[in-house]
């Protein structure tokens, strides 16, 4: 039997690279996407080495051309996208609104909004006209209640969970299947993003708890994607067990 395909986007780091292995090992071929042309090539060779075929693409998901050009690039069995977790995603700064930084909020609206959305536009078409597929957003805590400087992050996480829901409702006359999964603390790359590199901060993020890892969440969106066809996991909401809400995190 064909194997199947998934595509993830920000395979280079963190959930992403967690949820391409986990689907490798899990009998996918897969397809990376990213913008850091060495880690997929690094990436590629460990997936390959877990026994599946590998399909790189290389762009920035904020970029519509440049997406619609490695979309088009597929063919045979890699146009045929089963599963899309549409991943890449970042946090830009944890100050109060009030004093927000306008290229940081236009970057993380572009990539966790609209390029979330990009890619949708462009994968699921064939999705429909095959009547198969699944979309797993990856969204957030954040999503669910702003927390405090989090602002315009929770604002697109909360994009992504209204977005996932009308793409759930807009091909619910087919046989595709939308999941929402919302992580909590995980500890990858995200913080030292977030604080512009600055590791003691972003260290200080996940002290005195802890957190889960992108393996904890490739685990959750594996699982969503192995439902038997008539299970639809809309929405997964994951969490550190000393985790209780976005604001709400116990420390010892
Ligand atoms: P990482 O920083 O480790 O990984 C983010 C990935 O997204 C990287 O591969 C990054 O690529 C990629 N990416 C960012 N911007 C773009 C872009 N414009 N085009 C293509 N790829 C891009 O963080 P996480 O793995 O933690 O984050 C993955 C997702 O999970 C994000 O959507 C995040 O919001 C979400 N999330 C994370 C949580 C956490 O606590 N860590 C909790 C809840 C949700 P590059 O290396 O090139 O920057
Ligand atoms: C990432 C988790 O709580 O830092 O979405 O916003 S949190």
């Amino acid at each position: 039997m064909e194997k199947k395909i998934v595509m993830v986007t920000g395979a280079t780091s963190g959930i992403g690279e967690a949820c391409a292995k986990k689907f490798a090992q899990g009998g996918y071929n897969v397809i990376i996407t990213g913008r850091k042309a060495d880690k997929l090539a690094s990436l590629k060779t460990e997936l390959e080495q877990l026994g599946a075929e590998v399909c790189v693409l290389e762009f920035d998901v904020r970029n519509r051309e440049a997406a619609k050009k490695a979309v088009e690039s597929l063919t045979g069995k890699w146009a045929k996208i089963d599963v899309l977790v549409n991943n890449a995603g970042l946090a830009l700064g944890l100050d109060p609104e009030y004093n927000g930084d306008f290229e940081d909020w236009d970057i993380m609206i572009d990539t966790n909004v609209k390029g979330l959305l990009t890619m949708t536009r462009y994968i699921v078409p064939g999705m429909v006209e095959r009547n198969h597929g699944h979309v797993i957003n990856i969204g957030s805590v954040a999503g669910d209640a702003a927390y405090a400087n989090g602002n315009v992050y929770c604002a697109t996480k909360a994009a992504v969970k209204t977005i996932t829901d009308g793409l759930r409702i807009d091909v619910a006359d087919t046989a595709i299947r939308v999941t929402n999964v919302k992580p909590g603390l995980v500890q990858t790359n995200f913080s030292n993003t977030r604080f512009h590199g600055d590791d003691e901060r972003a260290e200080n993020v996940y002290k005195g708890i802890k957190p889960l890892t992108g393996d904890d969440i490739a685990d959750v969106t594996f699982y969503a994607a192995s439902a038997p066809e008539h299970v639809q996991i809309a929405e997964v909401l994951v969490l550190a067990t000393h985790q209780a809400s976005g604001s709400v995190i116990m420390r010892k």
